[in-house]
Formats: structure tokens, sequence, C-alpha cells
């Protein structure tokens, strides 16, 4: 069966190269993500291998870090083509295998709409990953509004990732809990707080109205939907239209037409289930979340699944490869 994953992770430290000195010193990768540089960095090695031996057709890689928006909005935007240009170069040899969502220098919007359309037209890229905040900000600022514009002229989705919190929030949320590289990072990022600010991330969007000026975007969440789906129905209720929100339709009909939620580095059935109860199996596309989790963890619980074969294609393979035109 062909499978593919659409949240892969790749990080270039040749990139660093290009980054001031200040900004370098300022970069402190926590431990576990110290231990990653090697898998991220690699694209046709141990990556390539791991796909072979675990059967996975093709990976849409997106680049981890968010070191771009420490620039200013002068030099983000080459910095961001430079990135996207290595991309490209270093997935050329395989194009059955690799595609990419477009790494966008968020600090400059126009900018930033512009190296989107460029990476589609030029490399065939498939959207654009936007990790968390940018400065703070969250998409549904109007001064983001050049890149759902531009993504919904494309016809390609932008799929909204977690971000490093912005310091207020580490200050009041995750301070005095241990070791920084501990406790810390898990329970600010990978172990909650990150999908709890993604989920936020696109309630907002909906409240602002992002999905009805834009509706034909198509937004990308992670994680089995980010925690959102088990908060369906009261959610729904929550922020329904006139309810102070600019939303025109509820959030039920809002996302089954716009959000697609992968399954990355969630591994269970449960999530599964309410994922396919709430947002429905042609809006669930698989993903491993590599290397943060391994492509066998991925493809066991896609074995694991209990659903009529077409339906796990579906999810395996057809969902992504009509979302982002595979
Ligand atoms: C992720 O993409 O999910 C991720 C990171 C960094 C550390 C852990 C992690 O980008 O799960
Ligand atoms: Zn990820």
């Amino acid at each position: 069966m062909r499978i593919v994953t659409i949240e892969e992770h790749i990080s270039f430290p040749e990139m660093n190269s290009f980054l001031p000195d200040d900004i370098l010193n300022k970069k402190q990768p926590s431990g576990a993500l110290q231990q990653m540089i090697p898998k991220l960095a690699d694209v046709s090695g141990d990556r390539l291998q791991s796909m072979n031996e675990s059967g996975i057709s093709m990976q849409v890689l997106s680049v981890e870090n968010t070191d771009v928006n420490l620039l200013d909005g002068q030099s983000a935007p080459e910095f961001a083509s430079k990135y996207n240009d290595l991309i490209a170069d270093k997935i050329k040899g395989h194009p059955d295998r690799f595609t990419a969502f477009a790494h966008l220098p968020m600090v400059n919007s126009i900018a930033a709409a512009d190296e989107l359309e460029r990476t589609v037209k030029t490399y065939g890229f498939k959207g654009a990953m936007i990790r968390g905040v940018t400065n703070g900000e969250f998409l549904d600022a109007p001064k983001f509004a050049p890149i759902f514009e531009r993504a919904e002229q494309l016809g390609v989705p932008v799929y909204i990732h977690p971000g490093i919190p912005p310091k207020p929030v580490i200050d009041a949320y995750y301070s005095n809990i241990g070791d920084q590289t501990g406790p810390f990072d898990a329970i600010a990022c990978w172990g909650w707080g990150w999908h709890s600010e993604t989920a936020i991330h696109v309630l907002r969007l909906l409240v602002a109205g992002v999905f009805d000026t834009y509706p034909n975007l198509k937004i990308i969440i992670g994680h089995m939907g980010e925690m959102l789906p088990i908060m369906w129905d009261r959610s729904n209720k929550a922020f329904q239209p006139g309810n102070g929100g600019k939303n025109q339709r509820t959030l039920i009909e809002t996302f089954k037409q716009q959000l697609y939620m992968t399954t990355s580095g969630i591994f269970t059935q449960p999530p599964l289930q309410i994922a396919l109860d709430t947002i429905g199996i042609d809006n669930i596309i698989f993903s491993i979340d590599y290397p943060f989790s391994t492509n066998q963890m991925g493809i066991d619980f896609l074995n694991e699944i209990k659903l009529p074969p077409e339906q796990i294609e579906k999810i395996a393979h057809r969902n992504a490869d009509r979302l982002l035109g595979l």
C-alpha cells in the first residue's frame, strides 16, 4: 500500500553560516533536540533507508526550527529562500520520495506570501508549514492575511505546527517546574502545552472569521487534531455564529470543510476513533513526526487500525494525495 507522511522534519546546520553571530549565540537547542540534529540534517541516508524498511512511499518535509524569525524583515526573506533552495536541492534526486512545505519568513508577510508562491511554482512544494506564534502573534493578526490569501489562490494548504511559547507564556505557565530541559520542555511543549497552543491557534482563526474570509483555504494540524476532537461538541457550542465571534459557520461545519488532522506522534486507537467520529475519515492524514517519532511506531499503529482497506487507504495516502495534489 502507498503510504504518505506529511509532518516530517528537517533542519540543516549549514544554514547556520547565514545567521549573524548574535543570533547564533542565542540559539540553544534543548537536550532532546540536540540528539536529533544528525537525523534532522539527513535526507537521503538513514531517513530514506528507514522509509524503505517501513514501507513509506513519500515524506513531505518541513523545517523544524524558526531561526528565520530571529532575523529582521529585510534579511529573513533571503534566508528563507536559501533554505527552500537547499531543501529543493537535497530532494531533487528523489522526486517520488520527497516533497516539502515551504519555510516562510513570517516576520515579513508579503515576502512570505511571495516565497510560498515561488516555491510552489519553482519547486512544486505543496504548501507551507508555520510553527506557532511569530513574535507573540497568532495567525489571525491582520498582518498575516497576505499568506492566507496567497495560499488560497495557489490552492495549497497551510500546516500549523506548534512552536516555542512566547516569554510571557513561559513566565506565567511554565516557570518553576524544575529542570529546564526535562519537565519544562515536556509541559510547555510536546507533553501538553504545544497541543493546547495549536488548538487555540485554530480556534482563534475560526472566531476571527479567517476561514470565512478564505473559504477555499485548507488548514492542516498534527497530533490527531491537537485535542480538538475530544472538545468537539463543547467548543462547537461555545463558538456558535453570533456568539460574539466573526465566524459565519459553526465550528463543526467549518472544520469539516477546511481542516485536516494528521496522526503525527499519536499512535493509539482511542484518539483516532474520536477523530473519526468528529472530523471524519476524509480529513485524517497519516503522519509520523520523524525523527521525533520513529517510522516503525507509525507503521505499527497503521497496521492496528481496524477499518476496511479502502478506508485505511484514505488515511495512509488518498487524503494526502487529494489535498496536496501528489
Ligand atoms: C515536533 O516536531 O513534534 C517536535 C519538535 C521538537 C522536539 C520535539 C518534537 O519539533 O516532538
Ligand atoms: Zn512535528
